[in-house]
């Protein structure tokens, strides 16, 4: 699968834009779009070939076909409101700032890796661009997130130290059926907290369409409600009606600090994982989908409709993504595995006794939250 070439999408019905608030978006914000959803596109097939040659190890899980989620709905926040997410994360680091070196060499096993290679595929950490991984265990993930937005409520409005934040938590359709996700809503609701569950429903959990592993599938919306928890639906496909419809939604949960829930229909091209015969979907599935491509919407959007964007422009993105990427890929091969004595590092955050019944940390600093 590639990315679509411009001249192959179909041209616009009308002159008139179906866009609103992202139609009023700079030239420059929609060409920076377009080149990272096309760099997590590149970046995934040259991941795929890699994981191919044993060049990566362990779990990986392909983002090709969702891109959109990440790109239109960073691009409705801030960079530094805080995000947490599941194992299929490689977009969310690219899409949030992290160099292709960083990510790849991570995968590799390398030491140069955002998390020196001890993380691997599932497990991108980025504390420069705010996120807070990459995780592996369904739904765990989302407590994190919403205990991020309590620290982002507080440091707002107890410590007077930040700004009124929103935290991103996104999490798979299968993460709807676990049990924290449930305590993670009841605390959102109940604290007021402003953490947005984003649910990028690809429509599977694994092999299990969504159809037969959750309660009120067609209206997800309906499971906020119980919590409190203001919700709607977005088409996820299409990264400018993305944005459109995420970002008043967004800006409403920042202003009154409230949780989120977002169902967030979505698609993956590829498998679950790299191991994967998908007997569970036809191809013409699959192709039904990829006939909304968002690479092939944005570009034929900037080419043919806004026209902002030229065709040899089009193909120097595509040029720069490629050597991006390949540099990435060289960059991984050649760099140093962790050193033996790593292997005792980072594995407890930092080793610390109860705090005394005075508030005092027995190292001696006084804990803030008493
Ligand atoms: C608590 C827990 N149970 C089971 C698994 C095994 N598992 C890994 S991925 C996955 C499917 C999750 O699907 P979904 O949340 O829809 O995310 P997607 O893969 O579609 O992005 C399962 C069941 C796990 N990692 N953690
Ligand atoms: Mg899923």
């Amino acid at each position: 699968m590639t990315s679509m070439p411009a001249s192959a999408a179909p041209s616009p019905a009308s002159g008139k834009s179906k866009y609103t608030l992202s139609a009023k978006l700079p030239d420059a914000t929609l060409h920076k779009w377009l080149r990272d959803l096309m760099l997590i596109r590149e970046f995934e097939l040259k991941t795929m070939a890699a994981y191919q040659q044993a060049k990566i190890g362990g779990f990986c899980h392909i983002y090709i076909g969702q891109e959109a989620v990440v790109v239109g709905t960073f691009g409705a926040v801030n960079h530094d409101d805080p995000v947490v997410t599941a194992y299929r994360d490689h977009g969310h680091a690219l899409a949030r700032g992290m160099s292709a070196r960083a990510c790849m060499a991570e995968m590799f096993g390398k030491a140069a890796g955002c998390a020196k290679g001890k993380g691997g595929s599932m497990h991108m950490f980025d504390k420069p661009n705010w996120l807070f991984g990459g995780h592996g265990i369904v739904g765990a993930q989302t407590a994190l997130g919403t205990g991020l937005a309590f620290a982002a409520r507080y440091e707002y409005e107890v410590l007077k130290t930040g700004p009124k934040k929103v935290c991103l938590s996104y999490m798979g359709d299968g993460a709807l059926n676990q049990g924290c996700f449930h305590e993670a809503q009841n605390l959102a609701g109940l604290y007021s907290l402003p953490v947005i569950f984003i649910v990028e429903n690809n429509g599977y959990s694994m092999g299990t369409s969504i159809e037969r592993g959750t309660t009120m599938a067609h209206n997800l919306c309906l499971k906020a409600a119980g919590y409190g928890i203001d919700a709607i639906q977005i088409d996820g496909m299409d990264v400018m009606s993305l944005y459109d419809q995420f970002k008043p939604f967004a800006d409403k949960c920042r202003a009154e600090q409230r949780p989120g829930f977002v169902d967030l229909k979505t698609y993956r091209y590829q498998g679950h994982s790299m191991s994967d015969p998908q007997k569970y979907r036809t191809k013409e599935e699959v192709a039904k989908f990829q006939e909304r491509d968002t690479i092939m919407t944005l570009s034929n959007y900037l080419l043919n409709e806004r026209k902002s964007l030229s065709e040899a422009e089009y193909q120097k993105i595509q040029a720069d993504v490629r050597d991006e990427v390949k540099d990435s890929v060289e960059f991984s091969e050649n760099a140093p595995v962790p050193e033996l004595s790593e292997l005792y590092t980072d594995v407890y955050a930092e080793p610390m006794p109860n705090l005394s019944p005075s508030g005092e940390y027995t190292h001696g600093a006084k804990n803030p939250l008493l």
